[in-house]
């Protein structure tokens, strides 16, 4: 079977879009931090769009650490296939991406790409964690990634620290700034890195510091598309289905949105164009999104597993599971956003369940139970918090917590991986716990660094809390009855 490549693009099965461009005149003016599945869904995507308009919006795809992409797009000139899976499936061919980087050996390239005043934005997938701050939202300088770019800024290690030495390059050589656009589930995403990226510079340089909070932009955004993780069944759909073969290539729902705060130091494309939603101010969207999606995502992760489900639509197809989230959002979460937003929420509930049940996804959910020490912050307890301080129950919202620790827990009994930046901790709190209520959540309310003093301290989420995971003892079905 041939290998996708520009030269075995005619290969293709007829129904297969190809980049509606001249790809080898398109320049790179975009740079990306963390080239996983849902930047190639979802930002390349839309670059590939605005590249059928014309402009250099060509991507410099970088990768920190791991060679992996690198090693598997190189060899196919960086073309890749996005399946667009509803009841049928459509194929398309992604040629955004130009050149891929990776690891400690491209870095003087990549510094070098930052420093290029054709680079003109900068956007970033790196995980909650990629960020390196603390819970409350700053720059954790203990970081030994942060520290190490506070000793060695010329030779960062660090996405922030990468950001800093870019832009400093830029200051050196009086070159505009790009603008920086974070794609992360992260609440305030874009000012959070703004303020971090400044204290960083901040430890080296007071006037690039200064520079960098009046002159660079860092918008805040929403993304949203539902990507499962590509999988050996998704490489041999694509080759059978496109007759060619392709090292990676990447599968999502046809569901796209990105809301972006229309703020940018340099130019970009003609984002409206091409379906990016441009607005003063994102705040309503991101918070309906990371509430109303991620946080009812989590619930079924954890829920769904301890059910014995292993996808999204799976769970969705138990009737008290997919009741549970849809009350969950409705009277438990929605009271809690903006109600003069201009969004309908009881539709977008609607929809966001629909997506959940998409037959033509399998999302697993050990996929989204991922980090759930850096995830269940943002998801869920802004949300406790805010119904906390209104006096109102968080018996169903105190559910999803206290199905994260079981599923600690039977991590820790089965002795499998949890894939956690704290999975030491997690682990170790994992087999200590005994199945006592009161016990076992002191035992995790040990983890500062993830549960606030606010939520820790307050008796009404520690009671509801304790019920909630006392009531999952005797299992899901038996909990979801009494909550
Ligand atoms: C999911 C998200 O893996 C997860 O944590 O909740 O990746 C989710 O699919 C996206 O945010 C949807 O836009």
């Amino acid at each position: 079977m041939p290998s996708l490549s520009t030269a075995n693009l005619g290969l293709l099965s007829a129904d297969v879009a190809r980049p509606a461009y001249d790809r080898d005149a398109a320049g790179i003016g975009v740079v990306h931090f963390g080239p996983g599945a849902f930047f190639r869904a979802h930002q390349a995507f839309f670059f590939d769009e605005a590249l059928g308009q014309g402009g250099n919006w060509a991507i410099c795809a970088a990768a920190l650490r791991s060679t992996d992409v690198r090693d598997a797009l190189r060899p196919q000139d960086n073309l890749y296939i996005l399946a667009e899976l509803e009841r049928e499936t459509r194929y398309r061919v992604i040629g955004a991406i130009k050149e891929t980087l990776a690891g400690p050996a491209d870095r003087p390239a990549l510094l070098a790409r930052l420093a290029n005043p054709d680079t003109v934005i900068v956007t970033m997938t790196v995980t909650e964690k990629g960020y390196c701050l603390k819970g409350d939202g700053s720059l954790d300088f203990d970081h030994a990634d942060i520290a190490h770019d506070v000793a060695e800024p010329l030779n960062p290690v660090s996405l922030i620290g990468h950001l800093v030495e870019g832009l400093r390059r830029r200051h050196a050589a009086g070159t505009a700034p790009f603008t920086v656009i974070s794609c992360d589930n992260l609440v305030d995403n874009g000012h959070k890195l703004g303020r971090a990226v400044a204290d960083l510079a901040e430890k080296q340089d007071g006037a690039l510091a200064a520079w960098i909070r009046e002159k660079v932009a860092f918008p805040r955004t929403m993304v949203d598309s539902i990507t499962p993780a590509t999988d050996d069944a998704l490489r041999t759909r694509v080759t059978h289905d496109t007759g060619v073969q392709d090292a990676w290539p990447i599968q999502r729902e046809r569901f796209t949105q990105w809301v972006i705060e229309d703020k940018f130091s340099n130019i970009r494309p003609d984002f409206a164009s091409i379906g990016v939603t441009l607005t003063k101010d994102v705040s309503a969207y991101d918070r309906a999104k990371l509430r109303l999606l991620n946080g009812p995502h989590s619930t079924l992760a954890y829920l769904g597993s301890l059910a014995g489900y292993e996808s999204v639509a799976e769970a969705m197809g138990d009737a008290d599971l997919a009741g549970f989230a849809r009350r969950l959002m409705l009277d438990d979460i929605s009271p809690t956003l903006n109600p003069d937003a201009g969004i309908d929420y009881p539709a977008y509930i609607d929809a966001i369940l629909a997506r959940f049940a998409n037959p033509g996804i399998r999302h697993l959910l050990s996929q989204i139970a991922w980090d759930g020490s850096a995830k269940l912050p943002f998801r869920l307890f802004g949300t406790i918090a805010e119904r906390l301080a209104a006096g109102a129950p968080v018996d169903n919202l105190a559910l999803p917590v206290a199905a994260w620790m079981h599923f600690v827990r039977r991590k820790a009994a089965d002795g499998t991986k949890l894939t956690d930046p704290l999975a030491e901790s997690l682990l170790t709190i994992g087999r200590a716990v005994t199945g006592d209520a009161h016990r076992d959540v002191s035992c995790f309310f040990t983890l500062e660094q993830v549960f606030p003093p606010a939520l820790r301290d307050n008796p009404a989420f520690r009671t509801a809390l304790e019920r909630a995971y006392a009531l999952l003892e005797g299992g899901v079905k038996a909990a979801l009855k009494g909550i």
